[in-house]
């Protein structure tokens, strides 16, 4: 459906008393709802561009949309300049570069890494932990012999720029526990999400986390139903932003499942972000976004604040979709 149909349709809905607006928002306006044909693959921010040709190499090849989202989630991994991803992740409060991550199956197969450190691919490393562990995660010094038992590739971390950052950070908060805020400067997580040319759907997610976490912190981005969720019978949905907020109402999972009752993704993405508003009332300043699809072809997003987008690549498409939101900066 055209983007203007839909909001007229979505107005419809809110006028017909269907979806109730949430009060001091405006009346839902869905960012982008359109029915695609074939395969394609949608992911979190900026980079999400990089990562989805990555990832586009393998679904026009008639490659799986697992596959694809974990060769995009590697692109971004291997990205010097993106401080919240891979190699150029910033540490914890102690100094230390830990990577999360996990990848899901649309026939409900994953695996996970949390508290990985100097493994250049925790996205890789989740694959094999879905195929050669009978195990759905495995974390910290674990995980990381593992990675290297599988001969996944070694990185030193974190890169010198980045430890002049948080030698800085150390100086200017004395006071360790205070709350490090995730905005739009330290938050670019990056989640995919994919549907190849068999309709299988799959998906990635992988971090560096909370800048400045608390050691042994793991978020969202490595836990099934947080960070992602795929159901071949339904789509996919990965987020985004403050963890520990999307943790608490199991996110992604729910989008999917929202999604499985009837609603768009974008109309799925927002009940979600409104949830987590509701439950958190110090959410001030923190983002959380969800990105959706489904198996109609629809894919869509929602956010706390403004500034969240997704890249979105098909086979006439390569660009980015501002999502709706609640509240601005
Ligand atoms: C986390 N969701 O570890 C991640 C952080 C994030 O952009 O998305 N940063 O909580």
């Amino acid at each position: 459906m055209e983007r203007r149909k839909f909001i007229q349709a979505g107005s419809l809905i809110v006028a017909a008393g269907l979806i109730k607006p949430f009060q001091g928002a405006e009346i839902p306006v869905y960012s982008f709802e359109e029915r695609i044909e074939g395969p394609m693959i949608i992911s979190t921010w900026i980079h999400g561009l990089e990562a989805n040709r990555a990832g586009w190499s393998i679904l026009e090849n008639g490659g799986s949309a697992l596959d694809a989202t974990v060769a995009g989630a590697m692109q971004t991994e291997s990205d010097v300049a993106n401080r919240s991803v891979g190699i150029g992740g910033r540490p914890d409060r102690t100094g230390h570069v830990t990577l999360d991550a996990c990848v899901m199956d649309g026939d409900g197969r994953s695996g996970a890494v949390g508290y990985l450190e100097g493994i250049a691919h925790p996205a890789a490393v989740a694959k094999a932990v879905m195929e050669k562990t009978p195990h759905a995660m495995l974390v910290g010094s674990g995980a990381r012999q593992f990675a290297l038992d599988n001969g996944f590739a070694t990185i030193k971390t974190p890169l010198p720029e980045v430890k002049k950052d948080y030698l800085q950070w150390r100086k200017e908060n004395k006071e360790l526990i205070k709350r490090p805020k995730i905005n739009h400067e330290n938050h670019d997580t990056i989640g995919l999400i994919a549907r190849d040319a068999q309709g299988r759907f799959g998906g990635t997610c992988t971090t560096s986390g909370w800048a400045y976490k608390m050691p042994g912190r793991l978020g969202d981005s490595p836990i099934i139903g947080a960070g992602l969720f795929v159901d071949n019978e339904v789509g996919a949905a990965t987020a985004t932003g403050l963890g520990e907020a999307i943790i608490r109402v199991a996110g992604s999972a729910i989008v999917v499942e929202l999604m499985r009752g009837g609603m768009k993704p974008s109309e799925a993405c927002k009940e979600v972000v409104m949830r987590i508003i509701r439950k958190n009332k110090d959410l001030t300043g923190l983002q959380c976004g969800f990105i959706a699809m489904d198996r109609q072809g629809n894919v869509g997003g929602f956010s706390v604040y403004n500034g969240f987008n997704f890249a979105l690549k098909t086979q006439t498409r390569d660009e980015m979709v501002d999502t709706e939101f609640d509240r601005k900066w």
